[in-house]
C-alpha cells in the first residue's frame, strides 16, 4: 500500500463543488481508499493570470494502482468533470496532480513525481502541511523547509 497525495485545484463552475465532487470520486477508485483531505484554500491565480480565484486543497490516497494506473485514473476524473484542455495555465474545472507517490522518484513523459512544481506553490504546500507536517521528501528535503522557502502568495482557509 502506498501513501500518495493529490492537490486538487479548480476556478471554473463552482469550484468548491467540483472538489466535494472529486473527492467523492477519489474515494471511489479501485484498491485506493481517500485517507484524508485538507481544508479548502483560495487563492488568486499564480503569477498574476487573468483567471478567477482558485479553490485548491490537497487529498491524502492509500493505494496499491501503480502510478500511471492512479495518473489514468485522475485524468479520468478531470475529463467527468469537464476538464478541457485548450491552454497551458488555462482555466480548469478540475485539476488533479499526483504530488507525491510514497517515497518514489519517477519521471518519464506523462509523469513527474514529486511534482515539479510544488516546492514554489503555497497552495500545494499548506495544505500538505496540514495533513502531513512531519513529511519528509524523497530527495529528503523537510515540508517545513520548503514552506520556510515558499515564495509569499495570498492564501484564504475557507
Ligand atoms: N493558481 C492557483 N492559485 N491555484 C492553482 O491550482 C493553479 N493552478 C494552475 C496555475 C494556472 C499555474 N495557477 C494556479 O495550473
Amino acid at each position: 500500500m502506498i501513501r500518495a497525495f493529490v492537490a486538487l485545484g479548480s476556478n471554473l463552475d463552482q469550484p468548491a463543488q467540483q472538489l466535494e465532487q472529486a473527492l467523492a470520486a477519489l474515494n471511489a477508485l479501485p484498491n485506493t481508499t481517500l485517507a484524508g483531505c485538507s481544508s479548502f484554500y483560495t487563492s488568486p491565480p499564480m503569477a498574476g493570470m487573468d483567471q478567477p480565484d482558485y479553490v485548491n486543497a490537497v487529498a491524502a490516497l492509500d493505494t496499491t494502482l501503480a502510478p500511471l494506473a492512479l495518473l489514468d485514473a485522475l485524468q479520468g476524473i478531470e475529463t467527468r468533470q469537464g476538464r478541457e484542455r485548450h491552454t497551458r495555465w488555462g482555466a480548469r474545472t478540475l485539476d488533479l496532480d499526483m504530488i507525491l507517490y510514497g517515497d518514489q522518484q519517477l519521471s518519464c513523459e506523462r509523469l513527474t513525481v514529486p511534482h515539479y512544481g510544488m516546492a514554489e506553490r503555497a497552495f500545494v504546500l499548506i495544505p500538505l502541511f496540514e495533513l502531513a507536517p512531519d513529511l519528509t521528501l524523497p530527495d529528503g528535503r523537510q515540508l517545513t523547509t520548503l514552506l520556510a522557502q515558499c515564495p509569499p502568495q495570498t492564501l484564504f482557509r475557507r
